[in-house]
C-alpha cells in the first residue's frame, strides 16, 4: 500500500481512538464494572472501518460539522452488535479482537448491558453534539436508527440465527442477512460521513450506491477469511462458519468463485465513487486494500 494511504489511515485510526476516549464515560465512572466492560471491548483493538468511513466520506466536502461525534457513535453501535453477537445465545464465542469475548472475561449479564449502553450511547453523542445543528442531528439519528434497527441490522441476524436452525440459506436469504447484517452499518457510516460534509440528496444515495458494493465485498472477504485465516491473524475464531454449518459466499459458491465476486464488488465500489464530488483517492484504497487481505 502506498505510505501516503497508510499515514492517512493512520491518522484517521487515532482520530478515532482519541474521539472513543473522549466521548465513552471514563472507565472510574460509576458503575466501574459496566464501564470497564464498555472500554475493554471498545478499545482491544478493532479495524475502525465503519468510523474511517465516516471521517473520510465528510472530507469528500469542504469542513461542515465534526464528523468525529458521528463517528464514535457509529464504532459504539458496531462494538454493541459484536458484543451480542458473541454471546452464548447468538454465535457463542470465546475470542474477539485477540481478546476473551466481553461474557468471557467478565460475565454475561455484564455483556449485555455492556452491549446495551455503548447502543444507548450512540444515539446520546449524536442528540448532544450535534444540538446545535438540529436538523443534521436529526438526520444522522434516523440513518442510524435505520441502519441498526429491526429491517438492517437487527434483522439480518435474526434471519442469519433463521438460517442456522434450518442448516442452511438460500442465495436470496444470504443476500439479505448481509446486506443487512453487514452492508447496512458501512452504508450508514458513509452516509453519516457525507450529512455531516453537507451532501445533497444525489451524493447521499452516490454514497449508499458504494456502501453497499463495499459492505458485500467486505462480507465475501470475511466469509474467505473465514476458510483461509487463522485465529491469530483475524483475532477471532476462525473456521466458525464451517463449524456452525453457515451458509456463506465460499459455501454456496466455492473459494475461487467467491474471490472473483469480493473483487467485482470493489470493482463496483470504486466505479461508484467516481461519481461523488471531492478526491476519492483514500476511500479507493481503502476498498482496495480490504481486498489486498484476501490475495
Ligand atoms: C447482535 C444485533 C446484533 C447484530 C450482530 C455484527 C454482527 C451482527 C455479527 C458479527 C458477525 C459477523 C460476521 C458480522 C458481519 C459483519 C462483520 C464482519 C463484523 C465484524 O466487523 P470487523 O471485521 O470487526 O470490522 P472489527 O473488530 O475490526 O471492528
Amino acid at each position: 500500500m502506498p505510505t501516503d494511504f497508510t499515514t492517512k489511515l493512520n491518522d484517521y485510526v487515532a482520530r478515532v481512538e482519541e474521539g472513543l476516549d473522549r466521548y465513552v464515560p471514563s472507565a472510574r465512572t460509576r458503575p466501574v464494572r459496566l464501564h470497564e466492560a464498555m472500554r475493554y471491548s471498545l478499545q482491544a483493538g478493532g479495524k475502525r472501518l465503519r468510523p474511517v468511513l465516516v471521517l473520510a466520506s465528510a472530507e469528500l466536502w469542504p469542513p461542515a460539522a465534526d464528523p468525529l461525534p458521528a463517528a464514535v457513535a457509529v464504532e459504539c453501535l458496531h462494538t454493541y452488535s459484536l458484543i451480542h453477537d458473541d454471546l452464548p445465545c447468538m454465535d457463542n464465542d470465546d475470542l474477539r479482537r485477540g481478546r476473551p469475548t466481553v461474557h468471557k472475561a467478565f460475565d454475561e449479564a455484564t455483556a449485555l448491558l455492556a452491549g446495551d449502553a455503548l447502543l444507548t450511547q450512540a444515539f446520546a453523542l449524536i442528540a448532544t453534539h450535534y444540538a446545535a445543528q438540529p436538523v443534521l442531528a436529526n438526520a444522522l439519528g434516523r440513518e442510524l436508527g435505520d441502519a441498526a434497527g429491526s429491517r438492517r441490522l437487527i434483522g439480518g441476524q435474526m434471519e442469519d440465527l433463521l438460517a442456522e436452525k434450518k442448516a442452511g440459506a438460500t442465495a436470496d436469504e444470504l443476500e439479505f442477512i448481509h446486506l443487512n447484517k453487514t452492508a447496512a452499518m458501512i452504508e450508514a457510516s458513509l452516509v453519516m460521513g457525507g450529512l455531516c460534509g453537507g451532501a445533497d440528496e444525489a451524493s447521499v444515495a452516490g454514497l449508499r450506491a458504494v456502501g453497499r458494493r463495499l459492505g458485500l465485498a467486505f462480507q465475501i472477504i470475511d466469509d474467505i477469511l473465514d476458510v483461509t485465516g487463522d485465529n491469530a491473524t483475524l483475532g477471532k475464531t476462525a473456521g466458525k462458519d464451517a463449524q456452525a454449518g453457515k451458509t456463506t459466499y465460499v459455501k454456496l459458491h466455492g473459494l475461487a468463485t467467491a474471490q472473483r465476486l469480493a473483487h467485482e464488488q470493489t470493482d463496483a465500489a470504486i466505479e461508484a465513487l467516481q461519481k461523488l464530488p471531492g478526491d476519492h483517492a483514500f476511500l479507493a484504497a481503502l476498498a482496495r486494500s480490504m481486498e489486498t487481505r484476501i490475495k
